[in-house]
C-alpha cells in the first residue's frame, strides 16, 4: 500500500488549469515562426490585409457561431464579395451539418420543426443522442416542465446519462447502431398498422421503398445488433406511434457519426410514419450547439446558402445579392470546413480567415489539423483569447466578446431571433467583429462601414424573406420572434410545415420524403490491439474547448478523466485517479481513470473541455458523413495502458493472492 502511494503521486501531473487572459492588442510576427509582439492596429491590419489579398482564389474564412447575425452577416459578405469565393463556414460542420443536410433533403429547410414551449405540451419526448441535461439545460427546463404536465420520456443514448436519469425508459444502445433501431421502430410500426395512412398517403412520398428497407430489421435482429432488448424495442415504438403528440429531439450523439446524414433521415422517417410533425406539440427538434450556430447558417456563413438559407445555385437568388452588393456571385457551391482542411493539404488553400474557432483543438485528429495550418501562407485570427489556434496564426486581431460586449441578435434552436445589448466595454484595445472586418474590406478595395448593428440587420431583412418581418423595434416589443417571419404586422406559428396537413394538394406543397438509408457501423474499428469504444462530449461545467470555461477555478471543475464503468476498471486494474495511457490509431494522450456506472462495459467517454491538460482530439479519427462533412467524434477505437510502476490496490491484492 506504501508503494502504491509512493509512486501514483509521482505520477499525477501538475493539472493547473490553464488560464486565458483576454487578447486586449494585435500581435504580429517579423517572420514566419518567429516571436508575435503587440503592434497598432493599423500595422495589423495593412498585415493581415496584405497577406489575405495575395491569396485571392485560394482563401478561405471561419465564422464564429458565438457572435452575433450581423457579424455573421458581414463575414460571409467579407467572403464573397471582397475574397470572390464561397469559401466560408464554421463550427456548424463539425456539429449539426448533418441535421441541416437532412431536415433540408426532407422538409426543404433546415430549421428545427418545433419549439421550446411545445414540448410542455406533449405526450411523449425522446431525446435521442442528446444529454440535454448537461448541454441544453435551458431546453431541458421545458422538458421537465412536460414531464410535470404528464409527458412520458425515452432516452437513447449508449450511457446513462444525467438526463437519461428523468426518463422512463433508458435504451442503452451499442454507439454507432441507431439506424438499425430507428429502423426496428420503423418496422413494428408498419407490422402492428401503427402508421399514420392518411398522413403517410397525402404527405410523403418513397414509403414503400422505406417498408421494405425496414423490413429485415425485426425486433431479434435490432436486438443483436443494438443491444437494445426487443421488448424495449417494442415499447418505443408504441408508445411513439400511439402518443397524439411526440416530441423527437436529437444532437450530436446522432450527427457525429461518418453517416450521420443518413442517422438523421433515419430519425425523420419516423416522423412521417406517424405523422408527428407539422402540428403543435409534434415535430423534430435537433438541439443547436453553440448560441448562434442556427444564426451563423442562416445568414448565410455555410459554403452553399446565401442569407435567409436561400440556394446560391439558384440564378435568380443570385442575381437579388448580385445587385444588391454590385459584385458576382460564384455560381456553385464553397469548400466546407472539412473540405478547407482537405485543400490546405493539397495547397489549394493557402490562407484562413479565422473568426471566433478553435480548430487547432476541435477538429477530430487534431495534430493532422495543426500541421495543415501551420503549412498556410497565412493566418489570420480574430478572437478574444490567444487560443491555440491563435497561436500558430501570422496576425492576431483583438475582438469584443458578443455576448456582453456588442449589440446585435442571436438565433437559438427553436429559430428565435433575439436581441444583444452591450453591457460592458472591451478590454484594451479590442474592436467589434464587425468594425475588423469593414476595415479589413476597405483595405482591400471595398470601403465598407455600417453605421450600427442595426444597419446591417436591416441590410440583411432586405435581403431575406424570412426575416424582413422582424424590425429590431418588433424583435423587442415581442421578446424575440420566430423566422420565418415574412410580414411586419404578422408572427406566423411556432411549428413549422404545417402545410403537410393542408387537404388541398397545392397548399401543401413539396411532399417530405422517406429517406433510404442503411446501417453502416463506425469506421475505427474495435480489435484486440483497439478493444474499447470510446464515445465523447460534454460535461456540465465546461465549454467547448475549454477557452471560455477553462480558466476558472471552481469546485465543480474536475478536469479530464478516462471514464469507464466498474467493470471495465476492474478488468484493467485501474482505479480512480490513476493516469493511465490511452492510444487510438491516431495518436496517444495520458489522462486519470473515472468510474461512471452509467457506462457499460467495452465503452469508454471523454470531454474535448481540457485539451491543455489532455487533447482528447489526438485520439479522434477524421472519418466524415460525404454529405456533411461532420467526423465521427462519437466512435473511436482505443486501448489503454497502465503505466509502469503504478501498483493499485485491486492489482496489488492481485499479485498477493
Ligand atoms: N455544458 C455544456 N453545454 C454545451 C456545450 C458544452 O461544451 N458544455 N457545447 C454546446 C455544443 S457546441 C453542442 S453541439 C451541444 C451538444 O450537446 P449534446 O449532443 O447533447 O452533447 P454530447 O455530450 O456531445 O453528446 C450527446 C450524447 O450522445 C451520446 N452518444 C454517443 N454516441 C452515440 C451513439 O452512437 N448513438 C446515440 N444515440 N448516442 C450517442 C453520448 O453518450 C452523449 O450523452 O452542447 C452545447 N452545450
Ligand atoms: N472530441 C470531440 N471534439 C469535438 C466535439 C465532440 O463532441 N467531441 N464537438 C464538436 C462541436 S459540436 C463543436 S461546436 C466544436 C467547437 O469547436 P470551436 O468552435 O472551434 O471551439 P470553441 O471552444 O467553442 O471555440 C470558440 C472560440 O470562439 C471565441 N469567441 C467567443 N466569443 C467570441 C466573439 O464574440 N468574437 C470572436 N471573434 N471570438 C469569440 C472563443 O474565445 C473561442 O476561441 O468542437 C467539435 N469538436
Ligand atoms: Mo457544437
Amino acid at each position: 500500500m506504501r508503494e502504491r502511494s509512493v509512486k501514483s503521486s509521482a505520477r499525477r501531473r501538475d493539472r493547473t488549469p490553464k488560464t486565458y487572459a483576454r487578447l486586449e492588442h494585435p500581435l504580429v510576427r517579423d517572420e514566419k515562426g518567429g516571436p508575435f509582439r503587440q503592434a497598432t492596429w493599423d500595422e495589423a491590419l495593412d498585415r493581415a490585409a496584405e497577406g489575405l489579398g495575395a491569396a485571392r482564389g485560394a482563401f478561405g474564412m471561419f465564422s464564429c457561431a458565438r457572435a452575433t447575425n450581423e457579424m455573421n452577416y458581414v463575414a460571409q459578405k467579407f467572403a464573397r464579395v471582397v475574397m470572390g469565393t464561397n469559401n466560408v463556414d464554421s463550427c456548424n460542420r463539425t456539429c449539426h451539418a448533418p441535421s441541416v443536410a437532412g431536415l433540408s433533403a426532407a422538409f426543404g429547410s433546415g430549421g428545427g420543426t418545433s419549439s421550446y414551449g411545445e414540448v410542455e405540451h406533449t405526450d411523449l419526448i425522446v431525446m435521442w443522442g442528446s444529454n440535454a441535461r448537461f448541454a441544453h439545460p435551458i431546453f431541458f427546463q421545458h422538458v421537465l416542465k412536460g414531464i410535470r404536465n404528464g409527458a412520458r420520456m425515452y432516452a437513447v443514448d449508449p450511457r446513462r446519462t444525467s438526463t437519461a436519469e428523468w426518463a422512463e425508459s433508458w435504451m442503452g444502445l451499442n454507439v454507432g447502431t441507431d439506424i438499425p433501431l430507428a429502423h426496428a421502430v420503423g418496422r413494428e410500426i408498419i407490422h402492428a398498422g401503427l402508421h399514420n395512412k392518411a398522413f403517410v398517403e397525402q404527405a410523403t412520398t418513397g414509403f414503400d421503398e422505406y417498408a421494405a428497407e425496414v423490413e429485415p430489421w425485426t425486433l431479434t435482429v435490432a436486438e443483436k445488433v443494438t443491444g437494445v432488448p426487443a421488448a424495449a424495442i417494442r415499447d418505443l415504438a408504441h408508445a411513439y406511434a400511439r402518443a397524439e403528440r411526440a416530441q423527437l429531439c436529437w444532437t450530436l450523439g446522432i450527427t457525429e457519426h461518418h453517416n450521420g446524414t443518413d442517422n438523421v433521415r433515419a430519425l425523420i422517417n419516423l416522423s412521417l410514419l406517424t405523422g408527428h410533425v407539422g402540428r403543435f406539440g409534434s415535430g423534430v427538434q435537433p438541439l443547436r450547439g453553440q448560441n448562434n450556430v442556427q444564426g451563423g447558417g442562416d445568414m448565410g456563413a455555410i459554403p452553399n446558402r446565401l442569407p435567409g438559407f436561400q440556394d446560391i445555385l439558384e440564378p435568380g437568388v443570385r442575381r437579388k445579392f448580385e445587385t444588391a452588393w454590385d459584385t458576382v456571385i460564384q455560381p456553385h457551391y464553397g469548400l466546407n470546413l472539412t473540405d478547407m482542411f482537405e485543400a490546405m493539404e493539397t495547397g489549394d488553400l493557402r490562407a484562413v480567415y479565422c473568426i471566433g474557432e478553435n480548430p487547432a483543438q476541435s477538429e477530430a485528429d487534431s495534430e493532422q489539423a495543426v500541421t495543415r495550418m501551420k503549412a498556410l501562407d497565412f493566418l489570420v485570427v480574430q478572437d478574444i483569447f490567444l487560443t491555440k489556434t491563435a497561436e500558430l496564426a501570422d496576425v492576431v486581431l483583438p475582438a469584443t466578446a458578443a455576448w456582453c460586449e456588442t449589440d446585435g441578435t442571436s438565433t437559438n434552436s427553436e429559430r428565435r431571433v433575439q436581441r444583444v445589448r452591450k453591457a460592458l466595454d472591451p478590454p484594451g484595445e479590442a474592436r467589434e467583429d464587425i468594425d475588423i472586418i469593414c476595415d479589413l474590406a476597405t483595405r482591400l478595395g471595398h470601403p465598407w462601414k455600417f453605421a450600427d448593428a442595426e444597419t446591417v440587420w436591416n441590410e440583411l431583412r432586405s435581403l431575406s424573406p424570412d426575416h424582413y418581418g422582424m424590425t429590431y423595434d418588433r424583435l423587442a416589443e415581442h421578446h424575440g420572434i420566430q423566422w420565418p417571419c415574412p410580414d411586419t404586422e404578422r408572427i406566423e406559428p411556432t411549428y413549422l410545415h404545417g402545410r403537410l396537413w393542408e387537404a388541398d394538394p397545392a397548399k401543401r406543397g413539396r411532399l417530405a420524403p422517406f429517406g433510404i438509408v442503411k446501417h453502416d457501423p463506425p469506421v475505427d474499428l474495435t480489435d484486440d490491439q483497439y478493444p474499447i469504444r470510446l464515445t465523447t462530449g460534454r460535461r456540465l461545467d465546461s465549454y467547448n474547448t475549454g477557452v471560455q470555461s477553462g480558466s476558472f477555478a471552481s469546485p465543480l471543475r474536475r478536469g479530464e478523466y478516462l471514464e469507464l464503468c466498474p467493470e471495465d476498471a476492474e478488468l484493467y486494474g485501474v482505479e480512480v485517479g490513476e493516469e493511465v495511457q490511452i492510444s487510438s490509431r491516431r495518436g496517444t494522450v495520458r489522462a486519470p481513470v473515472w468510474i461512471d456506472p452509467g457506462l457499460r462495459p467495452g465503452l469508454a467517454f471523454m470531454t474535448m473541455h481540457f485539451p491543455d491538460e489532455v487533447d482528447t482530439n489526438q485520439l479522434t479519427i477524421e472519418a466524415n458523413c460525404p454529405i456533411a462533412g461532420t467526423a465521427e467524434f462519437k466512435a473511436s477505437a482505443i486501448r489503454i495502458d497502465k503505466l509502469p510502476g503504478y501498483v493499485t490496490e485491486m492489482s496489488a491484492t492481485a499479485a498477493r493472492s
